[in-house]
């Protein structure tokens, strides 16, 4: 495929962007070659400057569950938009959607609307320090929950693609308030509480990791952590940006029936807008300004638009719950299969083949994939119109958008590098 247009345009954007790209894992570095520039997107497809069609199993990394320019969300938008961009005051707009998301994950009591998932997560751990008087965080090595100072610990998506350990600029002081376990091991946990957990504000976790690769929790993780949380006073965080709406309508809380203290939300939430949530317990998200002492805020906190759009795929979704049952058949045509020398991990309509002979379990487990490999596998698919993440650490996502055919035409296209 020709990208004369995209290499003209990588070479401008270098010299004004760092890496050329606005987030770092667009760069293709995990894969090598030149970032494709998109010029639009249409349903289960994206299409590139250079007049290539790819159907896309990016998705813009997870928010677009009903594809490109669904009717409902751009609807929402025409109309939204005739009123205005943003006012910077409430809107009833804020309220009915907080609500809505309040009736689909019962345990967000209470919420509050932000711009980013890092935005999310670094509202979700202020409030959590704040509520408990305790400053330690337990994370998990291999999952990344955006660019929140002290969690650019061995963290994954671009940290991993990148290899990057830690970030610089990072004081140590901060770094030395995150604790980094092993996803999957509850004796790990276990022993992090026994050494230090009167001290421990709170466990963040993607109770589907979708930033190492997907990674299911192992039977029984999550509800040790729910235990651990409970009996040691920390609070208990799913960051479920991505799987939120995704894995479930009430997302992995729901699949899995666990009920954090505090969840974060994006991605879907905003139907491909930027707006994120964070929100859970009442007694704790009362600590929030201005009802309480932990600050947080935002000029375009709610915004309009954003809202109508979150507000629009909401609202489908619990209209038509059946889309869940279609993405699982899709998912499962699609990854049904077994490449030689790969492991496939599923969970609903997100899934990653680790190009190892696996299992894979956690980060140790992810990174022994042959990076290289799937940088092959990539272009492969890529040259035939198959858009994946162009990175062995994220995960892919189905849309309602994908038909028989899209899926078809990717299992064939990747069985083809296979049986070289
Ligand atoms: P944002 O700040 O990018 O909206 O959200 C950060 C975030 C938080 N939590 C989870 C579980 C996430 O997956 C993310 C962001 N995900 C990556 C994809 N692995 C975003 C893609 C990118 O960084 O460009």
């Amino acid at each position: 495929m020709k990208s004369w247009k995209s290499d003209a345009l990588f070479r401008r954007a270098r010299a004004v962007i760092p890496g050329g790209v606005n987030s770092p894992v667009r760069a293709f570095r995990g894969v090598g070659g030149v970032p494709r520039f998109i010029e639009r997107g249409e349903g289960s497809r994206i299409f590139d400057v250079d007049g290539n069609s790819y159907i896309d199993y990016v998705n813009s990394w997870g928010p677009l569950l009903l594809g490109h320019c669904p009717a409902p969300v751009m609807d929402a938008l025409r109309e939204a938009l005739e009123s205005g961009t943003s006012f910077g005051a409430p809107t009833e707009r804020e309220v009915e959607f907080a609500e809505l998301v309040s009736e689909v994950m019962p345990s967000m009591e209470m919420l509050r609307l932000v711009n980013s998932g890092t935005e999310a997560t670094m509202s979700a751990l202020r409030l959590a320090r704040g509520f408990t008087g305790r400053d330690l965080i337990i994370k998990f090595e291999g999952c990344y929950h955006g660019h929140v100072d002290s969690l650019l610990v061995k963290a994954g998506s671009g940290m991993a693609t990148l290899g990057i350990a830690d970030t610089a600029g990072v004081p140590r002081a901060f770094a030395e308030t995150t604790i980094a376990l092993p996803f999957n091991s509850i004796e790990a946990v276990e022993k992090a509480f026994a050494a230090h957990g009167d001290r421990v504000a709170a466990v963040i976790v993607e109770p589907v990791v979708g930033n190492m690769g997907c990674v299911p929790p192992a039977l029984g993780f999550l509800q040790a952590l729910r235990k651990l949380c409970s009996w040691h006073g920390a609070v208990l965080i799913f960051d479920e940006v991505m799987t939120g709406f995704r894995v479930a309508l009430g997302g992995a809380q729901q699949r899995f029936g666990i009920h954090p203290d505090l969840t974060t939300l994006g991605k879907i939430a905003g139907g491909g807008l930027p707006l994120a949530v964070y929100g859970g317990r009442r007694d704790i998200m009362r600590k929030i300004a201005p009802s309480g002492p932990v600050y947080q805020a935002g000029t375009l906190s709610g915004n309009p638009l954003a809202v109508a759009a979150g507000l629009a795929m909401l609202r489908y979704l619990m209209a038509h719950p059946e889309v869940y049952e279609q993405l699982e058949a899709r998912a499962c045509q699609l990854t049904a299969w077994t490449p030689p020398g790969v492991t496939i991990n599923r969970v609903g309509a997100m899934f990653t083949f680790f190009f190892s002979p696996g299992p894979v379990t956690d980060w140790d487990s992810a990174k022994q994939c042959d990076t290289a490999r799937f940088g092959r596998f990539f272009h492969h698919m890529l040259e035939r119109g198959v858009y994946l993440a162009p990175s062995q650490f994220e995960a892919a996502f189905l849309s309602t958008a994908h038909t028989e055919e899209d899926i078809r035409y990717a299992v064939e296209a990747a069985r083809e590098f296979f049986a070289v």
